[in-house]
């Protein structure tokens, strides 16, 4: 396992790599070129100055997260290979400049979907949250705008505006999209790309639905156990693999997180921690990482990424804002930090004991 942290670039994250740099343990930042758009060609030369950037601060790039997929990939649209293509291209420079993980998602028209960015808890501290009513209640079309407020001036990953613009357009795309359909370009996708894969030796992390159901009547996938074995088997390499991402999962309450660990052995690239507390089975919020603050159990979690000899990039997923900060909702410096310590912990005794 190595810690790392999730890190925007200087340009749009308000953490700096310096400051990731002092929190113990962690060696790594997960990044990306935040200003690329689904389907262009990422450079030679802007993957290397990212590097170097985050080398010069002591720390080295574990991983991307992420290289975003196309909507014609997604839908099988008639120009679909054109994108592959571009893809392909990414992830050999990607891979001529040595870096070897790349995270994606297969989600339908929104990324990860929250009802509330700043949802007040009882000490004071905010969270991302989601109820069902409140997404049942709301015109897709409007979904951006009802958050757009409590962004903090940020842009958040698969909600930039120039993407909601054209939300309506994106719907029509999908229209004819079903779960089979969904399944099937993702197969299609991975296929295409498993040689380019082979050769620079590049492990994809596809990451899962959040929340891991269907929203506003889109197909989603990645959702459970049943379904990620399905994408696993269909494309049985060991470079298709998932970015095990206990907070998404874990929205379904239905979904048994150790039990889908061991599951998934060897196929597991990366992970992102965090914990979730539920009021209902559709009303939860992004709650500290310590297992007492949240419904899930962090330790029994660890343990089977343990247990089935995980060796990848861990993340603290999002954190609580806390302490006065301003951040991307989500993404600020101090809860992730401690959620970075506590994960070390729990690992460090899971390790320590394991060897008695
Ligand atoms: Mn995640």
């Amino acid at each position: 396992m190595e810690m790392t942290l999730r890190w925007y670039g200087s340009t749009f994250d308000t953490v700096t790599l310096q400051q990731i740099r002092q929190i113990p343990g962690v060696t790594g930042v997960i990044t990306t070129l935040y200003d690329t758009a689904p389907g262009e060609v990422w450079s030679r030369a802007r993957i290397r100055a990212m590097k170097e950037e985050v080398e010069a601060a002591g720390l080295f790039v574990a991983g991307i997260e992420s290289v975003n997929v196309h909507d014609a990939i997604k839908t099988g649209a008639p120009d679909r290979d054109r994108y592959i293509d571009h893809y392909i291209e990414t992830l050999t420079h990607l891979g001529q400049e040595d870096l070897h993980l790349v995270c994606y998602n297969f989600m339908p028209v929104f990324d990860w979907t929250r009802t509330e960015l700043a949802r007040v808890r009882p000490d004071g501290s905010t969270v991302l949250a989601y109820t069902q009513e409140a997404v049942d209640a709301l015109d897709p079309e409007k979904m951006f705008a009802s958050i757009a407020d409590d962004m903090n001036g940020t842009v958040m990953p698969g909600w930039e505006p120039e993407r909601m613009e054209h939300v309506q357009e994106l719907f029509r795309l999908y229209q004819d999209v079903d779960e089979e359909k969904l399944f099937e370009n993702l197969r299609y996708f991975l296929e295409r790309i498993m040689p380019v894969c082979n050769e620079y030796d590049i492990r994809m992390a596809i990451h899962p639905d959040d929340p891991a159901w269907s929203v506003f009547g889109l197909p989603r996938i990645n959702t459970c156990k049943e379904n990620i074995l399905r994408v696993m088997e269909m494309v049985d390499d060991p470079h298709n693999g998932v970015t095990f991402c206990t907070g998404s999962y874990g929205t379904n309450l239905r979904n048994d997180l150790p039990d889908m660990i061991r599951s998934l052995k060897g196929r597991i690239h990366f992970a992102h921690i965090r914990n979730l507390k539920f009021w209902s089975p559709t009303n939860f919020e992004e709650a500290a990482h310590l297992s007492s603050d949240g419904s899930f159990d962090m330790y029994e979690i660890v343990k089977a990424l343990y247990e089935i000899g995980f060796d990848g990039p861990i993340r603290p997923d999002h954190g609580r804002m806390i302490w006065g900060e301003k951040a991307m909702p989500g993404y600020g410096l101090y809860d992730r930090a401690l959620g970075a310590m506590y994960l070390q912990g729990l690992w460090e005794a899971i390790a320590k004991g394991a060897k008695e």
